[in-house]
C-alpha cells in the first residue's frame, strides 16, 4: 500500500535504521555495536512512537479547531495486547521497517514477540473496549478512551501439577513506549471525611471536606487508526500522593509511616481486579472506579470551559460519555457533583445536563457480577456522592410515584421497590446497597445490551420494570471485532489471499465487501489455496503446542478450539466430557474401527479467577484427561487434549487463525455476546456452539449467504436447549434421566481414572442435587452435543465441503466488524461525525 506523504520523519529504511541505532543508544543506554533483540525491539518502538505522536497531535489540533462532539469511552479495562505490528500496519510502514531491521539483523515478527502484552482487562469486555478504540481512529469519531494505567494488569497464569497458580504480571518493568507520560495533566481525586451543610434561606450548600487526596496523572496511549492520519488516544490515569511522602513523620524519626501515603496513594491504580465475587478488596475496588471516572470528568470538564465557559447546557452537543458496563457508573453522581457543589449550577440544571451526556452498556446478566455496593462503604469514602446518590433515589421514586399512579397501591410500590437505586440486600435486610446498573439505567438517555437475544433478555428480566417506564430508552448494538488485528495482521498470508480474490483491499475497512468471496467457495482452484493458508497457520499453532507442552501435533488433524475465560457458564467441563467419550469410543474399537476415526487435536485455554474453585477443578481435568489420553499409544494418534497455559490476546492471534472448528457452548440465555465467535468466523473456523449471545446472528449471517432456502443454522453446528426452555428445565432438572453415557463418564472421573484426584466437587455440581444443581444443564445438552460431534465427523471427512464452508464464514462475516458496531453507536447513542485529518 501507498503510504500518504504528510509526515516530516522520513521512513527510508537507511534512516530508519540509523534512528532506531541512535534511540538503542540515546533512549535505552544500549550499545551500538550489541544491540540485543530487547533493544532493537526498544529502538523501534521509540522510533515509531515519534511518527505516532505527530500524527496525534495533528489529530488533537484539527478537533480542537473544529470543536465537534466527542465520545469519551469510560471502561476500567482495556484489553490491548501488543502494539508494534500492530502501528507499523496502520502507518503503512511494514516494508521499509522489515528492510530496516534486516540491516540490523532481526525479523519483525521475532522481535515482536519481545513486547509485553498490554492486558489491562480480564476477557470480552476488555477486549471489546479496545476493538472500538481501533474503528473509532479508522472511522475518523473524535474520541477517546479513559480507563486505568494498573501497574499490574491480568495475572499470568502458570500450571504447576495441573493446577492454576496466579503470577503478578509486571508488564512495566522495561519501561513502556507506547505512553507518554503526562506530568502537566493532574487532577486531585479526594476521598472520605465529612459533610458541611450552610443553608441560607431555601438555598443549601453542601461543602465535602475530604480526609484524604490522591493525584491522578495522566498517561496518553496514542491509537493509530488504519488506512488514515486520524490517531486517537486513550488516557490512563496513575495515582500518586500528593506529597511524596510525609517530611514530617520521617523527621520525627517514623520512616514507615512516611512511606504510608505513599503505599495508600499508589495501591489504587496498583492491579487490576479479576473477575471475581469475593468481597475482599471491594472498597479499594470501588476507589479505583470513582478515582478514574472523576479524573476523567475533570478532565473533559477542563476542556470544555476552555471553549465555552460555563455555558455548560451546551455539553450534551459536545460530549457523550459510554459507560462500559456499571464499572464507572459514579460517574453520574460525579457529574452531579462537579456541576452542583464546584460549579454552582442548581440541581434541576444539572441534573437535566447529567441524564444527556451518559449512556449505559450491559455485558452480563450473571446475578453475581451486578455490582451493588454497601451503603456504608459508599457513604464512608463518598459521602457527598452517597447523599446525592439518595436524592436521585428520591426523585426517581417520586417521578415512579407519578408515572405508576394508575397502578394499585400495592403492586404500584412493590414496583418502585423493585426499581429502586438503594434497597436492602436481599440476603439481610439490615444492609442497605447502592443498585449501580439501577442508577445507570436511571442517568443514562441509553441503555443497551451486546447482542440482539442479550438486549431483549434484559428487557425481560433484570430491566423488565425500568422498560416498562422507558421503553424507548432501550436499544442493541451487537458487538464487533477489528477485522485489522484478527484477520489483516494475524492472518496475513488469508488477507492477501482476499485480496487477490477481490481485487480490493478495501474490504479491511468495508467488511461488508468480504460477501464477494462467495462464488470463490465454488472454486476448487481457490479451495485448495485456503486449505494451504489454514495449513500454514496450523504449522504454526503446532510449533506453538510444541514450546508450551513438549509434544508434536499432526497438523492434518483437526484442531478444536475452546478459548475464553473458564467459567460453568460457558461449559469447558461438557467439552471435556465429549473428549472423553470419544476416548471410550476409540479405546473400544479393533484397530481396523480406528482407521476410520478422524483425528482431532483439542485445545482449551483461559484463565480462572483466583477464588473460583469450580472453575480452577475444570483447568485441572483438562490436564488430567489430556495426560491419560495424550500418552495412551492406541489413541494418542487419533486424539489429544491440551491446556495451553497463559491465555492472553498474543496467544489468541496464534490460535485463531488455526482452528478448523471452535466452540462456544455456553447454556442459552447466559452468554451476552461472546466476541471469540467473530474472530473465529472471520478466519474461516467452522462453529460448533448452542443458540446464544451473538452466535445466533453469526447463524444468520451464515445462512442468509447460502441463499434463500438455507434456514438459520445451517453450516454451523448447532445444538442445545432454548434459552426460553431454561427456567423451566432447571425446575425439572431434578427429575431429568441422565444419558447411561453421561453415567459411566461420571463414575470414571469418580473412580479416580484421570490422574490422583476424584474430583468430587466438580462431578457433584452438575450431579448432586443438594449441591450444584447442574444449574448449567450440561445433563440436558450432553446427548445432543455428542449427536452434533458426530456431524462434525461427518463433515470433516468431506473436505470439499468442509473447506467451502470455511469460506463462506468468512465471505459472510462483515456484519462483525466493529466498524459496523461503533457507526450504529456514533449514529444511534452518540450523534458524533467524523472529522478525518486531511
Ligand atoms: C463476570 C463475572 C462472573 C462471576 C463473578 C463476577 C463476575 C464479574 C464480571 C464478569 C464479567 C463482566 C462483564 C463481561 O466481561 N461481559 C462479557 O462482555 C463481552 C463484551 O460485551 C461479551 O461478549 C461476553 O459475552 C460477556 O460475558
Amino acid at each position: 500500500r501507498k503510504r500518504a506523504e504528510t509526515s516530516k520523519k522520513p521512513t527510508d529504511p537507511e534512516t530508519v535504521h540509523s534512528d532506531v541505532l541512535a534511540k538503542v543508544e540515546f533512549n535505552s543506554g544500549g550499545n551500538r555495536g550489541q544491540v540485543t533483540a530487547l533493544l532493537a525491539y526498544q529502538g523501534l518502538a521509540w522510533n515509531l512512537r515519534e511518527h505516532l505522536m505527530e500524527r496525534m497531535i495533528a489529530t488533537q489540533n484539527l478537533w480542537r479547531e473544529k470543536d465537534p462532539k466527542f465520545v469519551y469511552y469510560l471502561s476500567a479495562e482495556f484489553l490491548m495486547g501488543r502494539s508494534l505490528l500492530n502501528t507499523i500496519q496502520n502507518l503503512e510502514l511494514y516494508e521499509p521497517y522489515a528492510q530496516a531491521l534486516k540491516m540490523l539483523g532481526y525479523n519483525l515478527e521475532t522481535l515482536a514477540e519481545k513486547e509485553r502484552d498490554a492486558s489491562l482487562g480480564n476477557g470480552g469486555l476488555g477486549r471489546l473496549a479496545a476493538c472500538f478504540l481501533d474503528a473509532m481512529a479508522t472511522m475518523n469519531l473524535p474520541g477517546w478512551g479513559y480507563g486505568i494505567r494498573y501497574k499490574y494488569g491480568m495475572f499470568k497464569q502458570i500450571i504447576k501439577d495441573g493446577e492454576q497458580m496466579e503470577v503478578p504480571d509486571v508488564w512495566l518493568t522495561d519501561g513502556n513506549p507506547w505512553e507518554v507520560r503526562r506530568p502537566d495533566v493532574v487532577f486531585p481525586v479526594s476521598f472520605g471525611g465529612k459533610l458541611k451543610k450552610t443553608v441560607t434561606g431555601s438555598h443549601e450548600l453542601v461543602e465535602w471536606i475530604p480526609d484524604e487526596q490522591v493525584i491522578a496523572m495522566a498517561y496518553d496511549v496514542p491509537i493509530p487508526g488504519f488506512n488514515t492520519q486520524n490517531t486517537g488516544n486513550l488516557r490512563l490515569w496513575e495515582s500518586l500522593p500528593v506529597n511524596e511522602f510525609d517530611l514530617d513523620a520521617f523527621n520525627k524519626g517514623d520512616i514507615l509511616s512516611a512511606y504510608n501515603e505513599k503505599g495508600r496513594a499508589e495501591a489504587i491504580t496498583s492491579v487490576l481486579y479479576p473477575n471475581d465475587s469475593t468481597p475482599e478488596g471491594k472498597a479499594l475496588r470501588l476507589k479505583q472506579q470513582y478515582f478514574f471516572v472523576s479524573a476523567s470528568l475533570q478532565d473533559v470538564l477542563a476542556r470544555f470551559k476552555k471553549v465555552h465557559g460555563n455555558q455548560f447546557d451546551l455539553l450534551p452537543e459536545k460530549a457523550c460519555f459510554q459507560l462500559n458496563d456499571t464499572h464507572p457508573t459514579i460517574g453520574i453522581a460525579e457529574m452531579v457533583h462537579l456541576l452542583v457543589d464546584k460549579e454552582g449550577l442548581d440541581w434541576e440544571a444539572a441534573w437535566g445536563i447529567t441524564t444527556k451526556v451518559f449512556a449505559f452498556t450491559n455485558h452480563t446478566i450473571m446475578p453475581e457480577a451486578l455490582e451493588k455496593w454497601p451503603v456504608k462503604v459508599m457513604r464512608e469514602f463518598l459521602p457527598r456522592h452517597m447523599e446525592i446518590i439518595e436524592t436521585i433515589d428520591t426523585q426517581w421514586q417520586a417521578f415512579l410515584e407519578e408515572k405508576l399512579s394508575e397502578m394499585p397501591k400495592a403492586e404500584k410500590q412493590a414496583a418502585i421497590d423493585r426499581m429502586a437505586i438503594v434497597h436492602p440486600n436481599q440476603w439481610n435486610k439490615e444492609e442497605m446497597l447502592v443498585n449501580m446498573a439501577h442508577l445507570a439505567v436511571v442517568g443514562s438517555h441509553t441503555v443497551n445490551g451486546v447482542a440482539q437475544i442479550h438486549s431483549d433478555i434484559i428487557k425481560s428480566t433484570i430491566f423488565k420494570d425500568f422498560h416498562g417506564v422507558f421503553p424507548l430508552k432501550f436499544q442493541n448494538k451487537t458487538n464487533g471485532v477489528t477485522p485489522r488485528r484478527w484477520l489483516v495482521f494475524s492472518n496475513t498470508d488469508l488477507a492477501t489471499l482476499i485480496t487477490e480474490a477481490l481485487g480490493t483491499q478495501e474490504w479491511m475497512t468495508n467488511c461488508k465487501l468480504l460477501e464477494g468471496l462467495k462464488p470463490f467457495a465454488e472454486d476448487a482452484e481457490f479451495r485448495k489455496k485456503w486449505s494451504a493458508v489454514k495449513r500454514k497457520n496450523k504449522e504454526r499453532l503446532g510449533a506453538k503446542i510444541r514450546e508450551l507442552t513438549g509434544d508434536d501435533v499432526d497438523t492434518s488433524s483437526m484442531f478444536d478450539i475452546q478459548i475464553k475465560r473458564i467459567h460453568e457458564y460457558k461449559r469447558q467441563f461438557l467439552n471435556v466430557l465429549s473428549v472423553i467419550r470419544r476416548y471410550n469410543t476409540i479405546k473400544a474399537m479393533t484397530p481396523e474401527e480406528r482407521k476410520s476415526v478422524v483425528p482431532r487435536v483439542c485445545v482449551i485455554a483461559g484463565k480462572a479467577a483466583s477464588s473460583y474453585e469450580r472453575a480452577k477443578d475444570i483447568i485441572r481435568l483438562v490436564g488430567a484427561v489430556g495426560d491419560t489420553i495424550n500418552t495412551d499409544p492406541e489413541v494418542r494418534d487419533l486424539l489429544r487434549l491440551y491446556f495451553l497455559p497463559d491465555y492472553n490476546v498474543s496467544l489468541a492471534e496464534v490460535i485463531i487463525p488455526a482452528a478448523d472448528l471452535s466452540q462456544h457452548i455456553s447454556t442459552a440465555g447466559t452468554e451476552a455476546s461472546g466476541t471469540s465467535n467473530m474472530k473465529f468466523q472471520m478466519n474461516g473456523s467452522l462453529i460448533l456452539g448452542t443458540m446464544d449471545g451473538a452466535n445466533i446472528e453469526i447463524a444468520e449471517e451464515i445462512a442468509a449467504i447460502q441463499g434463500p432456502d438455507a434456514k438459520v443454522g445451517d453450516g454451523l453446528f448447532i445444538f442445545g436447549v432454548d434459552a426460553k426452555d431454561v427456567p423451566k428445565l432447571r425446575k425439572e432438572r431434578k427429575e431429568f434421566k441422565t444419558d447411561p453415557r453421561w453415567d459411566e463418564i461420571m463414575d470414571m472421573i469418580k473412580k479416580g481414572t484421570f490422574g490422583n484426584d476424584k474430583f468430587e466437587a466438580l462431578v457433584d455440581s452438575v450431579n448432586d442435587m443438594t449441591v450444584g444443581n447442574d444449574w448449567f444443564l450440561l445433563a440436558n445438552d450432553f446427548a445432543t452435543y455428542l449427536d452434533v460431534q458426530d456431524e462434525v465427523d461427518a463433515m470433516w471427512k468431506n473436505q470439499d465441503e468442509w473447506v467451502r464452508r470455511s469460506i463462506l464464514y468468512t465471505a459472510s462475516s462483515g456484519k462483525f466488524s466493529s466498524d459496523r458496531t461503533i457507526s450504529q453507536y456514533a449514529e444511534e447513542i452518540w450523534d458524533v461525525q467524523p472529522l478525518a485529518v486531511a
